[in-house]
């Protein structure tokens, strides 16, 4: 016993991440949000004239909203099903694959984006915490589908065939996608990257600090410094399609 009791102390967190890192186990963790599609001419939100100076986030991104005017809120993501069917993805995204084909650890990708331009780029471990805009959703079975073009309030579910389908959006006051994934691997992260985002929407923009906590080391790469550069170790600022192909290769 006394022999376990010298070595329990050693077999810490810290111990077992060490033999990871020695044995090359490495976990990067990427956030992005809406800066890594604006080259590929998908809007932002809080940029000059993005998103949300056209649309009150109360009026076309609630539960509330889409209870009191569907046909506005589908609208809304017709508009952009439709721009993001057309974009392109662009070096930052392709970089962002060639890490994860070519890496010897794990990459996980976490994307507040609804736009697929990961997926499309060739990322195969990717999270849409937020939903996706090639998605539909029951609201009463819960049935989830691929998303015509053009939704409209009157559409029927494919199981339940009632008139309830809604775009697969997480909008504010839902529960983000993802979280049994999300939470374990920022919990054993060694390195965590923040891209194109501006750390002001929540859960997302606490998990800089969170991964840091539990041990990574933490990168900021983005247009200018986000709501909470302070959680970040490293910065790199420039537009995504330049600086995160030098950040990967
Ligand atoms: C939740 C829908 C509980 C999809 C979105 C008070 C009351 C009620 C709720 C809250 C409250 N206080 C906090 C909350 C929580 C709330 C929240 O955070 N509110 C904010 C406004 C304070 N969050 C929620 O409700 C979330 N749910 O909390 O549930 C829970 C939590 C955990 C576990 C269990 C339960 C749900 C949040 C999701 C809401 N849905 N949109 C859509 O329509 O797209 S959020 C919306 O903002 C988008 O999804 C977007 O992705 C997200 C974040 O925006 P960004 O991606 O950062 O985009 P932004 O324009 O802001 O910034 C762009 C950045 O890129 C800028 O920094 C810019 O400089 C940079 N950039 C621009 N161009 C480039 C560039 N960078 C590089 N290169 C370029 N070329």
């Amino acid at each position: 016993s006394i022999y376990f009791s010298t070595l329990a102390p050693k077999l810490s967190f810290d111990f077992i991440r060490k033999i990871q890192r020695n044995y090359g186990m490495k976990k990067i963790v990427i956030l992005t949000g809406a800066g890594i599609s604006a080259e590929s001419g998908l809007g932002t939100f809080r940029d000059e004239g993005g998103l949300w100076a056209k649309h009150r986030i109360e009026d076309v991104a609630t539960p509330e909203a889409f209870a009191r005017d569907p046909a506005l809120v589908h609208r809304f993501y017709n508009t952009r099903r439709a721009q993001a069917v057309q974009a392109q993805p662009n070096a930052a995204h392709l970089a962002l694959a060639r890490l994860e084909a070519g890496f010897d650890g794990d990459v996980l990708i976490i994307t507040q984006n609804v736009d697929d331009l990961h997926d499309r780029a060739g990322s195969r471990n990717v999270v849409q915490m937020h939903g996706a805009l090639t998605g539909a959703l029951c609201q009463v079975c819960g049935f989830r589908w691929k998303a015509p073009m053009e939704m409209r309030p009157s559409d029927t579910c494919p199981a339940c065939k009632k008139q309830t389908t809604r775009p697969d959006i997480v909008w504010f006051g839902e529960v983000p996608y993802g979280m049994s994934v999300i939470d374990p691997a920022l919990a054993s992260a060694d390195i965590f990257a923040s891209i194109g985002t501006s750390g002001q929407v929540y859960p997302a923009a606490a998990y800089a600090q969170h991964a840091r906590r539990m041990g990574a080391r933490t990168v900021e790469l983005n247009l200018e410094p986000s709501a909470n550069a302070r959680d970040f170790d490293q910065r790199f600022l420039g537009p995504a399609s330049e600086i995160v192909p030098r950040w990967v290769d």
